[in-house]
């Protein structure tokens, strides 16, 4: 076998998925892993038969490779990709190319895109997301560095992505950190839409007392319509389904209700704050699972704390129930989307990423886990105009939350009333009635600031910054 066109270290499961891929498209590669069990497992296994070679040393993997070398790296984010750069790069030649494939946080891609280019390598920080299935069939990437460095991996990665109708999903994103600042925000709608179809459930389940099925025909019926049409409806419907094999009851009923979390849901809601990008559905999903990780606090408070239970108000009929809950869904995931690409645009400004929002919009609606039909009407706004401030009052979108607010209004009282946490619909009705309210109550938080700090304040009728002795 001649030289490999690509390297890949990491072989956990998304690494050896991905190389299968490369393999695949005709990308002739060689695969390096840290424990050298899990390369011969690989080579027995999966890669057994291709167009792959093993290296067991970091110079038999550089010395295996054309150059300039193209290098995947696929292991765990944080201290590990550090370590693998460090060990790696006395091995490298000038115009040599490291892709970090990772859950890096943008500002350590930053950081390494700075290093190596000044090294005169090249270094791409790149969001992958599609899981282990996408990172085999075709994942939508995210990859962010110089243009010079995209350029020499275009040809691999426009094969490895997913491929929609307009193309395949990846592009190149923007310098620096933008790849992984862009797969963050992704991983921040993706938290958002898992909480709200969590709630939509439990509602189904709480309130109207269905079954499993039953909630399963819900979402069925909902990955049929243009608006909820998606990746994580569909698996929501078949984890529903799904039976215990021990005795043939609802396997989601025996999972334990504590979400984990790895960073990038934290890292979105930290970022937007900091940035002053305001996303509170997707921080209501996170901290849905902050409290759900508190289970015997939770379990304790259930017997003193008391409040509205449920069926203390009834949302009607579950006929009459869906369409409010089906509204409920539907502004929630359009606000998750309209937070995390307000974010988008704020982070483009200020670090000078130049994002193309419907690009980016294009490039996920294939191959990643918050794929959807609902992404090419976002595409579509932001095509008809790139600097929209809010996707919310694009015509289609503002036509969506004109019919389906009082819906959404109906459910979040009604599960108030049955002391049922929804707090990403709830958080979802304050956002859009907050945007769209022109004048707010912040006017008396300005009294009181300028009343016990001498913070001054502007008015409403004329020009200047005024004080007040308020407490003379
Ligand atoms: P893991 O995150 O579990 O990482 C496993 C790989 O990292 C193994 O090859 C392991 O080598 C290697 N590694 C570690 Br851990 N520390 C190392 C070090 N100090 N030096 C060298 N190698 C080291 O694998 P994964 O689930 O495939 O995820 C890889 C990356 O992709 C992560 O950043 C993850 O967040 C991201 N991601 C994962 C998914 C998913 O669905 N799993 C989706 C999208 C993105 P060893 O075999 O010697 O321990």
């Amino acid at each position: 076998m001649g030289k490999g066109h690509f390297g890949l270290i990491g072989l956990g499961v998304m690494g050896e998925n991905l190389v299968l891929n490369a393999e695949r498209n005709g990308f002739s590669s060689v695969v390096y892993n840290r424990t050298r069990q899990k390369t011969d497992e690989f080579m027995a296994g999966g890669g057994a038969g291709k167009q792959i070679q093993p290296a067991y040393s970091l110079q038999e993997f550089v010395d295996k490779l054309e150059r300039p070398r193209r290098i995947l790296m696929m292991v765990k984010a944080g201290g590990a990709v550090d370590a693998v750069i460090d060990q790696i790069s006395p091995y490298l030649e000038a115009g040599d190319l490291l892709i970090d494939g990772g859950n890096s946080e943008y500002k350590d891609t930053e950081r390494r895109v700075a290093k190596l280019e000044s090294q005169s390598f090249g270094f791409i920080g790149m969001g992958v997301s599609g899981g282990a299935k996408g990172a085999l069939e075709g994942p939508s990437m995210m990859p962010g560095g110089t243009k010079a460095s995209y350029d020499a991996i275009e040809s691999l990665v426009t094969k490895m992505a997913a491929q929609v109708e307009d193309g395949p999903c990846v592009t190149y994103i923007g310098p620096g950190g933008s790849g992984h600042f862009v797969k963050t925000v992704h991983n921040g709608i993706e938290y958002g839409i898992e909480q709200i179809l969590a709630e939509a459930y439990d509602l189904m389940k709480r309130v109207k007392g269905m079954n499993g099925e039953q909630i399963a025909d819900v979402f069925k019926a909902w990955n049929a319509t243009e608006e909820l049409n998606s990746y994580l409806v569909e698996i929501t419907e078949v984890c529903l389904r799904t039976k215990d094999p021990d005795d043939g009851t609802d396997l989601v009923e025996k999972i334990m209700d504590q979400a984990g979390q790895k960073g990038t849901g934290l890292w979105t809601v930290v970022t937007a704050l900091e940035m002053g990008a305001s996303v509170p559905t997707i921080y209501a999903a996170l901290n849905g699972r902050v409290m759900s990780s508190m289970k015997p606090q939770r379990q304790k408070a259930e017997s003193i704390l008391k409040g509205p239970a449920v069926g203390d108000a009834d949302l009607g009929s579950p006929a009459d129930a869906m369409g409010p809950i089906m509204d409920a869904v539907v502004l929630s995931c359009i606000a998750s989307y309209a937070q995390g690409m307000e974010l988008l645009r704020i982070a483009s400004a200020d670090n000078n990423y130049n994002l193309n929002m419907p690009s980016i919009a294009q490039i996920w609606k294939g191959g990643c886990i918050i794929r959807a039909k609902l992404l090419k009407r976002i595409q579509d706004a932001f095509n008809a105009d790139p600097q929209l401030p809010n996707l919310m009052i694009d015509p289609w979108f503002a036509d969506q939350v004109n019919r389906r607010l009082p819906g959404l209004a109906k459910v979040v009282a009604a599960s108030a009333a049955n002391g049922i946490p929804v707090p990403t619909f709830s958080s979802t009705l304050d956002y859009i009635n907050s945007y769209r309210t022109g004048r707010l109550p912040q006017n008396l938080v300005q009294a009181m600031r300028d009343c016990f700090g001498s913070h001054t304040y502007q008015r409403v009728d004329r020009d200047g910054t005024f004080h007040t002795e308020w407490l003379q």
